[in-house]
This record gives C-alpha cells, structure tokens and sequence, in this order.
C-alpha cells in the first residue's frame, strides 16, 4: 500500500489497492458475480448481524467497487467513499439522506438540469423546500438560510455558465449555521480541485466524465466522513438500490489511473481555444475561467489547481445558427457529457438544461446563443480547425 504522503498523481496510479491480497494481480481484478457464497449457514448468520466482516451481495458490497471507493477516499482526502450507478443516484442518495419533509436545501444558482429536476421533484412530491440563489456573497447566502435549512448544495464551476462559487465563504457559513455543504465537484475532478481540503463535508462526482474519461460509463461517486456514508450505504444505497457494477467500477479504476494527464491535457487544449475564440469576430461572451478579465479569475486561482476543459461562449446570431454551427461540425461531436478523449459540443438551452424554465435559464444566462464546449485530448490545432470552419459558414 502506498503512503499518503505520496502524491495525488502517484496516488491514481497505485494509491489504496492492496496488490498482496490479489495474487500480486497489477491490476484490479473484476469481481463479476453479484452474490458471495458463505462457508456455512452460521457464517451467513454472522455476516448479517455484523458479527463477521465480509461481502454478502453485490447490492451491499463487493471487492471491486471497495476498491474504488477506498481509492475515491483516499484523492479527495476524505474518510470514506461510495460508488452509485449514475452521477443522479448519488445526488439523489446524498439528497435524500440529508433531509426529510418539511425540510429546507439551499442551492447555488445553475445546478446541472437534472438536479434541478430532482430538487423540483422532491419539492412536488415530498415536500423538501430548495432556494436556487446566486452564491455570491454571504448576505445573500444568510437572507436565504431558513431554521428549517438541512444543507448548503453548490455546484463550482457551474454548468454550462462556468460561474464560480466561493467554497471557502460557503464552508464558512455552514460552519456558522451548523450545516453540511455538499459540493458536486465533477467539472474538476478531484486534480483540479478538492473541497474537503477547504472544509467541505461532502463531495460527489458524475464519474461519467473526467473520472472515467473514456465516455464509456456512467457512475457516480460520493466522498465523506464515515458516519454519513454508512448512513447513506445502509439507507439510500441499500434500499433505493443504485449500485455500481463491477465492471463499471473497473473501468473507472483504470481511468484514474490517467485522470492527471489527461487532466494537464484538456486544460492546456481549453487555454489555447479560448486564445483562438477571443480572436474571431463572430464569437462573443466567452466564458473560461482561466480568461483573467473573467470576474472570477482571481476565485479560480484560489481554489482550483487549472482552469479545466470546459469553455462556454455565444456566437453573434439565432438559436438556428448555433445549431448550423454544430451541424457544420466533422470532427467535434455534437454530444452531451464532458471529460471525453472527443471535443464535444452542446447546445445547453435545448440540451442539458432544456428541463430549466427560460425564465430561470435567462437568469442564469443560458442563452439560445449559448454553446458548451467539452475540450478533448485531440491535437489543440484540429480542434480549432474544426470549430473555425464550422463558425465561419454562419
Ligand atoms: N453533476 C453534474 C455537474 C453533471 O454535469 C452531471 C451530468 C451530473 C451531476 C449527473 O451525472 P450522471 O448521472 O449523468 O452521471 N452532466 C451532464 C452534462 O453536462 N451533459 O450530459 C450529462
């Protein structure tokens, strides 16, 4: 096992995997089978009470995913992980272990549409009240925190606006309000940016993207103190169900292996388009954190490590011409998701955050102008080629 003093680089590639358990197998091995056998009717007996450490049904643990979670631990610097099927089982699972009816989540301002769609949800359904506001001060976050407020959620950067939140000034009002602060920290991975160092107390990822990276699974993946995600193992997990599996949990594995790489890589790419996209004439409103007239620059500087892969901006036209830009497109994928190998471009108002009202995506400032780009690991050059050709054609 490596030391923790190692690092996070070096802790991707070997970190918390014992090798001596595994046959000295270099690789996590795949454990595909979704019950355990025990050795008698007592042992199971004892497994069930908690007598006897050890895996029952995939449902309730198994090696591979262990691996992953103690491996997910071990890089945001937290207690404890937990792997779910999807990005949304673990938004979902933290969620619903935080609050109960009647009570209050306050939230920052452009959560992925889904979330909002969970939020809207629970509100119609079980009667959990949300406030969507702008993080930007701790006026604004102390008018809307109500006595029945269970968690402060925040998004950073947010989707696809790339606005940033103070993660400092948050953990510091859930210190003062005794709350948790959730931080979805999936546009950043745990390379660029780790907000249990800053005093969160809870993280989750969409692994979908930069953790897997490869664009060839979708999972999700919590972080936290060992009280809380045993809660969530033995309740949200357990009996709602949205398990990761094995071979899911693998691929992700050897993902992680590359994520600092890769993450160098998308970084360095986004930093040269937004170089290019600032030049041409039909492009305006870039939004990149790494752009120092960005408001943020500074916040950016302070909490992430890079500026990360996604870049945002308006082209000067119609929803129908942002749609021509995309259908003019050879190279770059018209997709949603981020983090992949691939360039992939969406289009957030008709796309991703389709399901948010337009008055509240006005708000926000997702425009019908508004493009998302997911920058890739291609050759910085064919993607600017790509994306020139297709922009000059509106
Ligand atoms: N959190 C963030 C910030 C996300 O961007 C997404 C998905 C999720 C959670 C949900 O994760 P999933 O269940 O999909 O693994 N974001 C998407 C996006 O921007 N395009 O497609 C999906």
């Amino acid at each position: 096992m490596e030391r923790k003093s190692k690092s996070l680089e070096t802790r991707m590639i070997h970190g918390t995997y014992d090798r001596s358990r595994h046959y000295g197998s270099l690789t996590p091995p795949m454990y595909q089978t979704s019950t355990f056998s025990f050795e008698s009717a007592e042992q199971g007996e004892a497994r069930f009470v908690g007598n006897e450490s050890g895996y029952i049904y995939s449902r309730l643990g198994n090696p591979t995913v262990d691996t992953l979670e103690k491996k997910i631990a071990d890089l945001e610097g937290g207690e404890e992980g937990i792997a779910f099927s999807s990005g949304m089982a673990a938004v979902s699972a933290v969620l619903l272990a935080l609050v109960k009816s009647g009570d209050h989540i306050l939230v920052s301002e452009g959560v992925y549409g889904c979330t909002f769609g969970l939020l809207k949800m629970m509100k119609e359904k079980f009667n959990v009240d949300y406030d969507l506001i702008r993080m930007e001060s701790e006026e604004a976050i102390l008018s809307k925190i109500k006595p029945n407020t269970k968690a402060l959620y925040i998004e950073t950067p947010i989707n696809p606006t790339m606005k940033l939140v103070d993660i400092e000034m948050v953990v510091n009002m859930g210190k003062q309000h005794n709350l948790p602060v959730v931080v979805d920290n999936t546009f950043c991975s745990p390379y660029l940016q780790q907000p249990l160092a800053i005093g969160a107390d809870i993280v989750l990822h969409s692994a979908t993207k930069y953790i897997g990276g490869h664009g060839d699974v979708i999972a999700g993946l919590v972080v936290g103190k060992s009280e809380f995600i045993q809660e969530v193992r033995m309740t949200t997990q357990k009996d709602i169900g949205g398990v990761l599996a094995p071979f899911d949990a693998w691929l992700l594995l050897r993902g992680l292996k590359t994520l600092a790489i890769r993450m160098d890589r998308h970084c360095e790419n986004t930093e040269k388009l937004f170089e290019k996209l600032q030049e041409h004439p039909k492009v305006k409103n870039i939004v990149y954190p790494g752009d120092p007239s960005f408001h943020q620059y500074d916040l950016a500087k302070k909490q992430m490590k890079h500026f990360g892969g996604l870049i945002s901006f308006e082209i000067e036209g119609t929803k129908e011409m942002a749609q021509k830009l995309m259908n003019e497109l050879t190279m770059i994928q018209v997709a949603v998701s981020l983090g992949d190998a691939e360039t992939l471009i969406q289009h957030p108002a008709t796309m991703t955050h389709a399901v948010v009202p337009e008055e509240e995506r006005e708000k926000m400032g997702i425009t019908d102008q508004l493009l998302r780009l997911s920058v890739g690991l291609e050759c910085p050059d064919d993607i600017w080629e790509d994306l020139e050709q297709a922009i000059n054609k509106i």
